[in-house]
């Protein structure tokens, strides 16, 4: 019933705040793993803003490109979903301006206690040229990439490594979020590493979004994959899930488990998403469902090195100009 169901709910929240206080200090203020002293030293007193990349009222973020002690730096800022645990601390605590009133309707201006008033920030520093682009607004089109156009287009050029993957294996070898792994299965052929996502605050299960790295490190991307590596992904799929389970209460039935295709990173990685969530790139034009990708490979083990695969590219993207230059757009 609706309260055996909210209570369960709550009971989930409660916990995570814990959970979330031990795992402070992540590095997600430094992709090279050095953990900033939380709240000691102010990094972003200096930031000086020189472009907004991108201002999404819906998202409620702003993502900023600018300079940090002479280096280029992305700061992204956004607002946390509120939880429902804290709405009576928020009410009381609160410090609360009529800005209207109109018969029945009334609106404030509510100040929330400083510490439930937190905006998740993430700082990028050093960022590439490329990490700038990626968060900018741009114009998009869809490519068809054909087994050969990935073997004479895409791989050439991803060879490049548009992204260092530095933070990957930080995780893999434990010098970064150790503390923040859920669960591991340090096989080398089958294993992996589940982890919360850096996009997640882990405050609410609500956005739930966590990631499984491969400890193989010759896999970039769903096109590498063949019946053989079968037993590595449905290992992922019946310990990842059952992880998530035990640790938050989420049964498989509310996950959206996913491949990007192109990825950002060529690591191989799994995306484990609440499907309440309407996150960013679980769309068609870019999410592969693990379940269909175990299919498709049962039923042919070469699928994703001949299928034609789609995805969106910006404009301003180096692999947009090769497949330009290629005459495939
Ligand atoms: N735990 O150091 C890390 C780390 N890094 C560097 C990336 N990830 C990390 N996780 C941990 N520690 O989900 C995560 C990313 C992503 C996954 C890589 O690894 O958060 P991908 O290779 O398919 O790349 O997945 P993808 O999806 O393009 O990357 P990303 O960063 O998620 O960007 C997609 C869009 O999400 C962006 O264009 C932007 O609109 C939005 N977005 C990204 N970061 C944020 C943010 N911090 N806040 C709000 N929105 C964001």
């Amino acid at each position: 019933n609706m309260a055996d169901k909210d209570r369960k709910r709550k009971g989930l929240m409660d916990e995570l705040p814990e959970q979330a206080k031990q795992q402070k200090g992540d590095s997600e203020a430094d992709p090279d793993g050095n953990v900033e002293e939380n709240g000691e030293k102010n990094i972003l007193s200096g930031f000086k803003t020189t472009t907004v990349l991108k201002d999404s009222a819906l998202e409620k973020a702003v993502f900023l490109h600018g300079k940090l002690e002479d280096q280029e730096a992305v700061v992204i800022l956004q607002k946390t979903p509120i939880r429902e645990d804290t709405v009576a601390e928020i009410f009381s605590g609160c410090k609360l301006k009529l800005e209207m009133k109109n018969d029945i309707y009334s609106i404030y201006h509510l100040q929330p206690p400083a510490h439930l008033n937190v905006i998740k920030t993430t700082v990028i520093c050093p960022a590439t040229e490329h990490h700038v682009k990626k968060y900018q607004v741009q114009e998009h089109f869809l490519v068809e990439e054909t087994g050969e156009d990935y073997l004479s287009i895409t791989l050439p050029y991803i060879k490049e490594q548009r992204f260092s993957l530095q933070w990957v294996f930080n995780i893999l070898e434990k010098k970064a979020e150790a503390d923040r792994i859920v669960y591991e299965d340090s096989d080398k052929d089958v294993g992996f590493v589940l982890l919360p996502d850096m996009k997640w605050d882990q405050k609410q299960i609500h956005d739930l979004y966590l990631i499984a790295i491969v400890h193989q490190r010759d896999l970039k991307s769903l096109r590498d994959l063949t019946a053989s590596h079968l037993p590595l992904l449905q290992n992922i799929c019946t310990k990842g899930k059952a992880a998530i389970l035990k640790r938050y209460g989420l049964p498989s039935s509310k996950l959206r488990i996913y491949f990007h295709y192109q990825p950002s990173y060529y690591h191989l990685h799994i995306h484990f998403t609440a499907l309440s969530f309407d996150v960013p790139g679980c769309g068609v034009v870019r999410a592969h469902l693990l379940s269909d990708v175990i299919q498709n490979l049962q039923s042919d083990s070469h699928y994703y090195r001949k299928r034609t695969l789609s995805f969106p590219l910006r404009a301003d993207d180096g692999l947009f100009s090769k497949f330009k230059q290629a005459e495939r757009l």
